[in-house]
């Protein structure tokens, strides 16, 4: 017999922080959007959700991490849209967004979700900010829904020293 443990996507109670960077704001205004909707689908209440504007992606780990480790907040989504331009410029910025996320949630005690668009072109990140390819924006957030219920859920075995919850189920 195995215990399978899942997140559940209710956010009933929880307070997420979005922290999402202006440059090409005509993509990373609809991940927020996104980001939105599946938050309030999901039963987050507005009030209880913070939004932290930054000037880019490259600033988006830093503030992810101060934002994580002030404790006030269930998770973090970052949100934001690199896009390839005519110089190595593209690379930098999008690799050390990336890695820096990753890092912040290594860092921290709560989930910190990586909703950075990396495109080559405009089309392309169209395509992911809520239009053919959906919104990267819903995606992280729901990301962020699964992960904060895991990460509870792993504390609260963690508080009952391992003895699993009655209603959790078993799998053969
Ligand atoms: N920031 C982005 O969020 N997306 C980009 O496409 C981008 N490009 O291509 O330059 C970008 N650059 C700015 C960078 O994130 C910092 O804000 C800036 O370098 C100041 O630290």
């Amino acid at each position: 017999m195995t215990w399978i443990h899942e997140g559940k996507l209710d956010g009933e109670g929880l307070k997420p922080a979005i922290v999402v960077s202006r440059f090409n704001s005509f993509i990373t205004g609809k991940l927020l959007d996104g980001a939105l909707d599946c938050l309030e689908r999901h039963n987050v209440n507005t009030d209880d959700i913070d939004v932290f504007w930054v000037p880019g992606a490259w600033e988006i780990p830093a503030m992810a991490l101060r934002v994580a480790d002030t404790g006030i907040f269930d998770c973090v989504i970052c949100l934001g849209a690199v896009i390839r331009g005519e110089t190595p410029h593209f690379d930098y910025v999008s690799s050390e967004s990336a890695k820096g996320v990753a890092q912040a949630a290594m860092l921290t005690d709560v989930p910190v979700i990586y909703g950075v668009i990396t495109a080559d072109t405009v089309d392309q990140a169209v395509d992911r900010a809520g239009t053919k390819s959906g919104n990267r924006g819903f995606d992280a957030a729901m990301t962020a829904l699964e992960m904060t219920a895991l990460y509870e859920h792993v504390a609260d075995l963690e508080s009952a020293g391992g003895e699993h919850p009655e209603e959790e189920e078993k799998e053969d």
